[in-house]
Formats: structure tokens, sequence, C-alpha cells
């Protein structure tokens, strides 16, 4: 095996890996490279860096110190590290949340002149049957104009995130059997606010050192940011950009065209991305880039900004986390726009080596000398038309001479949401989980699967991802996907409807043939976990298959995670009673084997779901099914096959 087959098994991002190992182009392989070997200490969470009288280690071999300067253990000091991570990441996704949320208040304004309205911004309420719906979940009027119901509502919706008493409005989304175990335990969530200062106050010198009770406060952090902060951004964002249908794409650097001006979004929030999806469309810049030579501009995406904007339009994906670099080692991308998360630092340097510029455009992540133009959802449009313009005049500095465009795109069917999936199986005028309910009680489908997240360096890129979901397929396991894994299965042709016949079991096969959908489902982003959240939650309303989210044969796996969020989203769905894999390192637990124990066995005791670290795709699958065949014996359904 080559090195570069080393790295990933996608030949497109193989072909820019030798590019660039050709060019002297640093990626992140080689600085990995040049981090090993990796701090042993870091690795196994035994670092403290809380105070001054630190930083403090303790040692594995059981040698030296087995406490910092204040006493704190091992135990202590992995579990307070793990908590700080739980914390970060639910900030992450929640904060996206929260910006979304106000651009819906700026959405409801509208200025009158006689008698017509114009919005005073350039949003507007594209779902107003889910408008009036989450309306009526939050117990605002919708005998009223769309402007005011959103106007009540975004009011309602930012108030949740500083929530400070009682419990989350999505809370009573969960079933009953659920709520009353977060009841039991203390870890019904209030606003995300709330619980991540008070899961960091926990966690500073002289606080909590007990790693069970940070495990449980950290289930009640990352459960605000699933059922709070996440579900907000998925609700919002379906309001005013339009709820997800099944759409058609394109997916991998192929998508990046040779003859056309290339632009690149990068990030999470897609409030601007969707304004760039209408700039690129702008007469005047296409006039622009014509005049320069160019047939046009071609949009494409990175990450989950991509997976946003696919969903609603179509617009084609370049690549997942570890391809941000390699899309522009192609040497065919005028300009980058970045808003916030999962943006390298290295970018600036990647950049630097081509043509490309790199614009960033949140004041939350800013670049050392590079570009800053400020997204305000005031003037989003013209803001994304300014930027897109230097991406046009930027094609005339494109050294034609280096550009290396792979010639690997590949189909791919997006855009599932709860709603959809439910009017797929039910039909549009009787929506229901009722026919994968039975399904799943018949033994066609043998259960559900989550696999999400990340990628990561340590792992051949795409490798686990793609590996883990075709063998679960083949058993007949139905995958829900998100973020850069769906990205990764996208590109080896499993989300499409014909990838049906050629990797699923023959139960799962009949499925996806009836109702006419691939056998793994795309549903967007990482915010975008809360739609499993809830599409699980109305398999167990719809009835047959238990009482609670722990009932249901179901498994999730983050295969090749790297991110602090996705330790959030494994918090949020093994407290709602979900069996997780992750792939690679375990979260630095492995210093204290108290702490592992307690998240991979005990927990499972405690809140119905457990962690467990895996560094094997295909013995993922194995102990993905074998959870779920428990589950089916569990509830005495027909054994599956
Ligand atoms: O939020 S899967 S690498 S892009 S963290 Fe980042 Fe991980 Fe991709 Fe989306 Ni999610």
């Amino acid at each position: 095996m080559s090195s570069v087959e080393k790295k990933s098994i996608d030949l497109a991002s193989q072909e820019m890996l030798q590019k660039a190992q050709e060019e002297n182009i640093k990626t992140a392989w080689d600085r990995l490279e040049s981090q090993e070997p990796q701090c042993g200490f870091g690795k196994l969470g035994v670092c403290c860096t809380v105070c001054d009288m630190g930083p403090c280690r303790v040692d594995p071999f059981g040698e030296g110190a087995q406490t910092g300067v204040c006493g704190a253990g091992a135990d202590t000091i992995a579990a307070r590290n793990l908590a700080r991570k739980v914390a970060v990441g639910g900030s992450a996704h929640s904060d996206h949340g929260r910006d979304v949320a106000h651009t819906l208040s700026l959405a409801s304004q509208v200025h009158t002149h006689g008698k017509s309205k114009t919005h005073t911004h350039d949003y507007e309420i594209l779902d107003l049957e889910k408008l009036k719906s989450l309306a009526l979940e939050f117990g605002v009027n919708i005998d009223q104009s769309k402007e005011q119901i959103a106007k009540e509502l975004s009011k309602k919706l930012l108030e949740e995130f500083g929530k400070q008493e009682g419990e989350l409005t999505f809370c009573k989304r969960a079933p009953k059997k659920r709520q009353e175990i977060w009841k039991k335990l203390g870890i019904t969530p209030r606003g995300i606010d709330r619980e991540v200062v008070e899961l960091l106050h926990t966690t500073t010198m002289g606080m909590d050192n007990d790693y069970k009770n940070l495990v449980t406060s950290s289930m009640r952090g990352a459960l605000s940011d699933g059922w709070g902060g996440s579900m907000i951004a998925t609700e919002v964002q379906d309001i005013m950009l339009g709820s997800p249908v099944p759409i058609r794409g394109k997916v991998n650097l192929g998508v990046l065209k040779e003859n056309y001006v290339n632009i690149l979004v990068h990030g999470h929030e897609p409030v601007l991305s969707e304004m760039a999806v209408k700039a690129v469309q702008d007469p005047e810049l296409i006039a622009l880039a014509k005049k320069l030579g160019a047939e046009g501009i071609n949009l494409a995406g990175i990450c989950c900004t991509a997976n946003e904007i696919l969903m609603r339009n179509g617009i084609p994906v370049a690549g997942n986390f570890l391809q941000q670099e390699l899309a522009i080692i192609t040497g065919a991308v005028e300009l980058m726009m970045v808003d916030v998360q999962c943006i390298m630092p290295a970018l600036h340097e990647v950049t630097s080596c081509f043509h490309t510029k790199l614009v960033t455009t949140s004041p939350k992540a800013r670049f050392p000398g590079v570009q800053h133009i400020e997204f305000e959802t005031k003037n989003a449009y013209e803001i994304a038309k300014q930027i897109i313009k230097i991406g046009v005049e930027n094609f005339a500095n494109r050294n034609k001479s280096r550009v290396n465009i792979p010639k690997h795109e590949v189909d791919l069917v997006a855009g599932f949401t709860k709603e959809g999936v439910s009017k797929m199986l039910g039909g549009v005028y009787r929506p229901s989980y009722r026919p994968l309910n039975e399904a799943i009680i018949a033994g066609k489908i043998r259960g559900l699967a989550g696999v999400v997240g990340c990628n990561n360096p340590k792992q051949t890129h795409d490798h686990f991802h793609t590996t883990l979901v075709k063998e679960l397929i083949k058993n007949d396991v139905l995958v829900l996907q998100t973020g850069c894994s769906a990205i990764a299965c996208a590109k080896q042709g499993l989300l499409v409807p014909e990838a049906a016949k050629l990797y699923a079991g023959k139960g799962l096969l009949e499925i996806c043939e009836a109702v006419g959908i691939p056998p793994v489902l795309h549903l967007g982003s990482c915010v975008d976990n809360s739609r499993i959240l809830v599409a699980a939650s109305q398999v167990i309303a719809e009835g047959g298959l238990g009482e609670d989210l722990s009932d249901i044969p179901a498994a999730g796996c983050a295969p090749e995670w790297m991110s602090e969020k996705a330790i959030t989203i494994g918090f949020y769905f093994v407290a709602s009673g979900v069996y997780t894999i992750f792939g690679s390192s375990p979260f630095a637990t492995l210093g204290s084997p108290n702490l592992t124990n307690y998240l991979t066995k005990e927990l499972e005791q405690v809140v119905g779901g457990r962690f467990e670290f895996c560094d094997d795709p295909l013995e993922m699958a194995q102990l993905m099914i074998a959870h779920i065949d428990k589950k089916r014996a569990a509830l005495k359904l027909k054994a599956w096959g």
C-alpha cells in the first residue's frame, strides 16, 4: 500500500495527497506525523492544567505521583477534562443555534410603507407549517401574522438558552419514560448557558472530585445541547431556509469545474452560505465571471455548511473535514469563505501556496493575516455578493498549469428529515412511522444505526465510516447519517437508492425498493443529529418497539471522531439511552480505569445507554448488531433473518 493509500481510501483525496507530497505542501497528515509520538499523559487524560499549582500529571505506571498538588487523582483529572470537552462541544452547537434564533427574530421585522410590507432583512419564513407547529409547542398564538408569530417564537426560543429553572420545552418530545429517567437522575436539562456555566464551575480547582458525578453533570450539559441548542438550530433553519426534502446532488472534489470560478463555503452556519447560493446567481457577477474568461460561477461546500446547502438547494459537496486542504490543492479554487467551526488554522498557509483567497466572516473565528469581511444578517445578500465578487475577480490570477481537479464525483440523495421520512413511509396524507416500526417488528429491518461524526488523520480517511456502514446495511440495518460521515459514505456511492441492490441485505432491500429510499439516509449536518432524537422518539410513540429510546433496536457510532462536539453528541445520545461507539482513541480516559469502566459498563444500568470504544470498523458493526439483536430479544421480536 502506498503512503497516500494509507492516508485515505478516497481516490480523489489520494490524488491530491500525491500532489501535496510532490509540491511539498503540508497537510493534516504531515502535521500529525510531526507530532508523533503524541503526549502520553494527554492521551491518557491524566494531565491537569486547571490551576497554577500545576501543570500536574499522574504517573500511569503507578510508580510516581498518583495525585496532583491539590490531591486530585486520575479519576478526577480525567473526568474533569472530559466534562470540559462536553461543555465546549455543547457551546459550539448551541451558540450556532442561538445565532439562528436571533436571525429569526430579525426575519420577523417588517417595514410598512402604506399597504406594502418589506422585510428589513434578507431572510424570510419559508416553512410556514413548521413555524406554526413550533409556535404551538412553545405556546405562541398562531392566529396572527407569520411575522408576529416569528417575533414571539424567537423571543421564547432565545429565552430557552438562558432558562434557569424547570426544563427545556423540547424535553417533552422525548418518550415519557425517558423524561422520568432524566428527572430521577436530576439531569433534565435547563438552558445551555446555565448548564455550561455550571459544568465549567464543577470542574474548577477544589470542586467536584467524584468522577461519577462529573459524568452526570456532563450528561445534563450535553442534553441541553441535543434537546436544546442543536434542536433549535435545526428547527429554525428549516423555518427560515426551508425544510429539506429528498434531493439529488453530487459529491467529491470532481464537483469543482475547470472553466468556472470555483467558490467554496466551509463551516457550519447556513445563514451566510444560503445567501452565497443566491449571490452566485446574480447576473452582475455571472457577467463579470464571463468577462474574465470563465463560463460561470460554481459554488460547492465543505463539511457541515456543505450539508446544509446540499439538503436545501442541491449544491454539490466538495468534501468532508480532511478534504478542506485538499480542495485548495486542486489549484482551482478562487475563494473559500468560512464561518465557524472545523476550519483548520492551516488553511491560511495552504491557500497562500495558491492564488486562492481565504475570507473569514465570523468575529468568533478570525485568522491572522486573512481578509475578514464580517457577516451581518442585516445586509446578508450584499455581503455574500461582495465576497463572491472577490472570488470572481481572482479567476484572473489562476495558474492554469497548477490546476488538477480529480475526476471523481458521485451522485447522492440527501434531505431526509423526521417529517420527510414519515411522509415517505406513510404517504403525504397520512404520514407515519408505522411502516418502519412494522418492518423492524417483522425483522425485515433488523434495526437502526446512527453513524455520524468527523474524520481524523489517525485513521485512514473515510475507511471506518464506509466499512462500518456497508457491513450494517448488508445486515439489514437502516443507517441514518449526518456530518462528515454522511459525506464519506456518499463518496462511496452508498447514498443513492441504487445502493440498496448492491449492498443491502434482502429485508432492507425490499423496504428500500418499496419506499424508494437509499439504505443510508442523509439527515444533514451535525446539529441535525437532533433530527435522529426526534425521529427515534416518534418511533416509540408509534408503538410496538418499547416505551423508551433505550428499548429500540438501535445503536450509534462516531467511527472517525475528532471534535469536542462529537463527544457532546455522544453524551447526549448515551444520556438519551443509546448504545454509542467511538472509534480511534477513547476520550482520553484510559488513565482512569474507573472512569473508563463507568462510561463503558456501569452507565448502562444508570441511564440505559453506554459508551464503547473500538478501533476496527468491522468489529464496530458486530458490536452494534449484537446490541440491536439484544434489544430485539428483549422486545420479544422475531429473530432477524
Ligand atoms: O459538525 S462531523 S469534522 S464538520 S465536528 Fe466538524 Fe466533525 Fe465534520 Fe460538522 Ni461535526
